[in-house]
């Protein structure tokens, strides 16, 4: 009754912003991932008729309670689905730089979901799997699968047509992402209450849906053509999209700091040179940056140049899912 599942994050081409049910984690609209190969999660499971009540361990250290009852109301689904009641003990190591939460990390819920679906005996395909992992975490439903990955909204309530899907191989097509850290001293509003109050009170919030629509035909086009320059367009856009809907909530707020508009200026600054650099960001002040294998030197020099930047993490596209045996 014991399995180990290594997982990766991965970085919204376009968005995943907003829910229309927060209980089942099902989105407003599609989005589109790719999976990187640097940063991911190792996640064992071991139920066990002994224990008295679930147990969680992050990076050797017992869970703090938040994330505690997040992962024992996760494994309440899972047993759930398995017709059982015992619980689990949960090992997690987070090969992720920034010590990020556990609930916004979608190569945690994905790892958890493979890992204690297989331990409890459970059969599940890499379908019901996004679907299972989706409900730990929305993006954790497009870390299942390796290369380019799109989660479909679905239109059932029940959520049974809400799953992530391959679009390209983890070999198809090469690009890179630096992952770029900045210093900051802001405390974050964690993804899950600023898509909320954005949904709920943003007068924007209406125009992202229209223009999601679109940019997400546009990458589909750029995938299928290699276009990197129509990919990059819409992937900076989209970004852009979705951080101007938290400025139209109430209260207002925004992710960015000094530090990252000037990342996404030395972005724009390399284009003007030549140089083919598009950034994204997710909810939080850090930039990744999309390029080709050939200039990601160029764009590692010059963003490191800048005093704001901490660090810089070089990531490939990676792989989905694997079980790992011990
Ligand atoms: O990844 O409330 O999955 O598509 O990263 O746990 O379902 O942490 F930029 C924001 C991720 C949102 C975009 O939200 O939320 C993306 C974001 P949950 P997540």
């Amino acid at each position: 009754m014991r399995a180990s599942v290594k997982a990766h994050t991965n970085i919204a081409l376009i968005k995943y912003w907003g829910k229309r049910d927060e209980q089942l984690f099902l989105p407003t609209n599609n989005s589109l991932s790719v999976t990187l190969d640097k940063f991911y999660t190792i996640t064992t499971v071991e139920f066990d008729e002994l224990l008295q009540s679930d147990q969680f361990f992050l990076n050797g250290k017992q869970a703090e309670s938040n994330e505690m009852k997040k992962v024992a109301q996760f494994l309440d689904r899972v047993r759930t689905k398995a017709n059982r009641t015992i619980y689990a003990k949960v090992d997690s190591e987070n090969h992720v730089p920034t010590a990020a939460g556990f609930a916004s990390s979608a190569s945690g819920y994905a790892a958890l979901a493979a890992a204690s679906a297989k331990a409890i005996g459970l059969n599940l395909n890499q379908r019901e799997l996004s679907q299972l992992a989706r409900q730990g975490s929305g993006s954790a439903s497009r870390s299942i699968f390796g290369g380019y990955v799109e989660w479909n909204k679905g239109i059932e309530e029940d959520g049974s047509d809400c799953y992530a899907a391959p679009i390209l191989d983890t070999d198809a097509w090469d690009l890179r992402v630096l992952s770029v850290e900045v210093t900051t001293k802001a405390k974050k509003v964690l993804s899950r209450a600023g898509m909320k109050r954005t949904v709920e009170t943003s007068p924007f919030f209406a125009g992202w849906l229209e223009a999601v629509e679109e940019d997400l035909i546009t990458i589909k086009q750029a995938l299928q053509e290699r276009d990197f320059t129509k990919l990059g367009q819409v992937v900076e856009a989209n970004a852009l999209k979705m951080h101007a809907t938290t400025l139209g909530a109430n209260p207002p707020f925004m992710y960015w700091q000094s530090a990252t508009v000037e990342v996404m200026q030395e972005v724009q600054a390399l284009r003007e040179r030549g140089i083919e650099a598009y950034f994204t960001i997710d909810a939080g002040p850090n930039v990744k940056v999309v390029c080709q294998p050939e200039d990601e030197q160029k764009i590692h020099d010059a963003l490191a140049f800048l005093h704001v930047v901490h660090d810089i993490h070089h990531c490939r596209v990676g792989p989905g899912i694997t079980y790992l045996t011990d």
